[in-house]
């Protein structure tokens, strides 16, 4: 073998050797820590757009027209530091009835609200929130209200929806967010939805504002 080749094979050799350390290195990173999972409920008027944020929220991709949610969908979306399984519940007139058949063992309360809809249904949207939040087992929880549909033309702000809907007095005694968003800015629901994990986990505030 020439000496240019004995040269060639020593730093290839070299090379091998420095690529399995790197590996080792790798291999021997601490795992990430598995995130916790909180139990959510979605509830909100039919047609507010819990179904379609819900998918868009865990990646599915929704080809066919929705169809409103009979009884319950549960979903899991993944955040950074949480994966939230949100039931959605449907918001239809004969069903909004059975919502508490379904609040148990829930950790935190996600209000969906179209903010396009008219003043009625957005007293009956604030009614509906308030009988919601006095049932024994969503007392004490936080809440999110989601003011979806922000791309519709004349959408109320989330400032002017949280005022008609009362929220600071419906939500007085309980840590609570709204956040607007729409099918077209799904990341500003998950932000909303990272505010609600800080909620139900202050610890993880200081890691959420960081990494959302
Ligand atoms: N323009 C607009 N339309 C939306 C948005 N979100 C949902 N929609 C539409 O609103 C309709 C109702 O959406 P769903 O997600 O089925 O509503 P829901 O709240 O799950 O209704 P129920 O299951 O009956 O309680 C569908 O036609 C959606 O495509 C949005 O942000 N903007
Ligand atoms: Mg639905």
């Amino acid at each position: 073998m020439g000496e240019k080749c004995q040269w060639c094979s020593l730093m290839c050799a070299l090379c091998r050797i420095g690529c399995y350390r790197c590996g080792q290195t790798l291999c021997c990173k601490e795992p990430a820590a598995p995130r916790p999972t909180y139990p959510v409920i979605a509830i909100g008027l039919s047609q507010a757009g819990k179904s379609l944020l819900c998918a868009l929220l865990s990646a599915e991709t929704v080809t066919d027209e929705l169809q409103p949610t009979v009884g319950f969908s549960v979903k899991a979306v993944q955040l950074p530091t949480a994966i939230l399984n949100v039931k959605e519940l449907g918001g239809g007139d004969n069903v909004r009835k059975y919502w508490s058949h379904y609040f148990e063992g829930a950790l935190g309360v996600v209000y969906v609200v179209d903010s396009s809809s008219n003043d009625d249904d957005v007293d009956l949207a604030a009614a509906e929130l308030k009988e919601a939040l006095s049932h024994p087992s969503l007392e004490t929880l936080p809440l999110l209200v989601l003011a979806n549909k922000q791309d519709v033309q004349g959408a109320r702000s989330a400032d002017e929806l949280s005022r008609m809907m009362g929220l600071d007095v419906i939500a007085r005694n309980r840590e609570w967010h709204i956040q607007p968003c729409s099918k077209n800015d799904v990341e500003a629901a998950r932000q909303g939805l990272g505010k609600l994990v800080t909620f139900m986990c202050p610890e993880k505030q200081a890691v959420e504002e960081n990494r959302i």
